[in-house]
């Protein structure tokens, strides 16, 4: 049961487990890995699926004949292995012409730059096959108030993402977008910090109905925001397109944890809703991919555990979610509660307004004290589910 295999559709980018663990105090602590090693140790593993950024694979610069030798040696990585590459994304970042953002910089011809950028790696998304092309814009904001127009920069930003939508749809590559949202770091404050931002960014789209959202774990909780309840939100509005999962400790850097390394309750609960969240299947059919950082102080055996970690703690996590879903008592808890009860619309079908104000029970028969007295019993439910998570019952 905690064997991954490819069927549990788990997938790493290059740059979690092939991070050298340079931070801003420190060198890198590990070699390089070659992206070819990495594909393979991934499948070995029980992976099915590896990600990356456009420079994750081909250096920045590269030549256009360096750019299709990297490519040709990765692609007979994918085909040795059967590791395929659900989700593809683009540097905007490390370069310092990137320094005040991709799509919002405040120099056009950066902007212009970065779009043709993009696009040529759109380009090779839809040759290796990618269902998913991820936007995180890490540089995309401002460490002071009067340095960025936000509403340019959010209209410069609507233009980049529908310009790149259109020729997606244009060239019938079948590839979504998936935004991801950050709320600082690298920049003090990053231009759509939050699921709900970027779900009320995706409305204002003109291509919107092929963007969607990648949120990540650790990400919500550095804004302290229950990650499980913005997923649950994304899920409702049709946007949940791809997730990075991870753990985070509290509201401070990004640590980028094994996942459940960090808040385990609400993991536990992240996990049950993409397992259980639609009438007990799955609401969930994408990707279960791990954006993590191996810790600095592991050596190369440490990075391959913490990536076998994340699988898992998913595997036993989704084990501990499908005991406490079958356990009657946590049935009758959760009926107890009026969970369930919540499913049920509050006005009878075809009842309309007035119907509501005719019927006395609703109001003039209504006893608030007695409905105010009624106790709940969340606590003996959270404890149900903290007992199957510690396999107590
Ligand atoms: C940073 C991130 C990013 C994104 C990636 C796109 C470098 O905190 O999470 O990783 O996930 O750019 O997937
Ligand atoms: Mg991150
Ligand atoms: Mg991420």
């Amino acid at each position: 049961m905690v064997q991954p295999t490819k069927d549990d559709r788990f997938s790493f980018g290059l740059w979690t487990i092939g991070w050298q663990a340079r931070d801003p105090f420190g060198d890198a602590t590990r070699p390089p890995l070659d992206p070819v090693e990495s594909v393979h140790k991934l499948a070995e593993l029980g992976a099915y699926g590896v990600t990356f950024h456009d420079d994750d694979l081909i250096p920045f610069g590269s030549s256009d004949s360096e750019r299709d030798k990297h490519i040709a040696r990765f692609k007979d990585a994918l085909a040795e292995t059967g590791i395929v590459v659900p989700m593809m994304t683009t540097n905007l970042f490390t370069h310092p012409v990137f320094k005040d953002g991709g799509f919002t910089s405040n120099d056009r011809s950066v902007r212009r730059y970065a779009l043709r950028k993009v696009l040529r790696n759109l380009d090779l998304a839809a040759e290796l096959g990618a269902q998913t092309y991820v936007f995180w814009g890490g540089r995309e904001g401002s460490e002071y108030d009067g340095a960025k127009d936000v509403q340019a920069a959010l209209e410069r930003y609507r233009e980049g993402i529908d310009l790149l939508a259109a020729y997606v749809k244009e060239q019938g590559y079948g590839i979504r977008f998936a935004i991801e949202p950050k709320p600082n770091e690298p920049r003090g404050d990053i231009l759509l910090p939050t699921v709900g931002h970027a779900l009320a960014f995706i409305a204002q789209l003109e291509h919107g109905d092929i963007v969607g959202v990648n949120p990540e774990v650790g990400h919500e909780q550095m804004a302290g925001l229950n990650f499980a309840a913005g997923i649950a939100q994304a899920l409702w509005a049709g946007k949940l397109f791809h997730i990075d999962l991870n753990g985070q400790r509290g509201i401070k850097f990004d640590q980028d944890l094994v996942f459940g390394h960090g808040d385990l309750l609400n993991a536990f609960f992240l996990v049950d809703l993409l397992e259980h969240g639609a009438g007990g299947s799955p609401a969930y059919a994408g990707p279960r991919h791990f954006d993590y950082k191996p810790s600095r102080t592991e050596n190369i055996d440490g990075v391959w555990d913490s990536a076998a970690a994340n699988m898992r703690m998913y595997l036993l996590l989704k084990e501990r979610a499908a005991a406490y879903r079958a356990d009657p008592e946590v049935q009758q808890a959760l009926e107890d509660s009026g969970v369930t009860s919540l499913a049920t619309p509050t006005l009878n079908p075809g009842e309309s307004v007035a119907d509501l104000r005719a019927d006395a029970s609703s109001y003039e028969e209504f006893d608030p004290e007695i409905a105010g007295a009624r106790g709940y019993g969340f606590v003996r439910l959270n404890q149900l589910a903290i007992d199957h998570l510690l396999g107590a019952r």
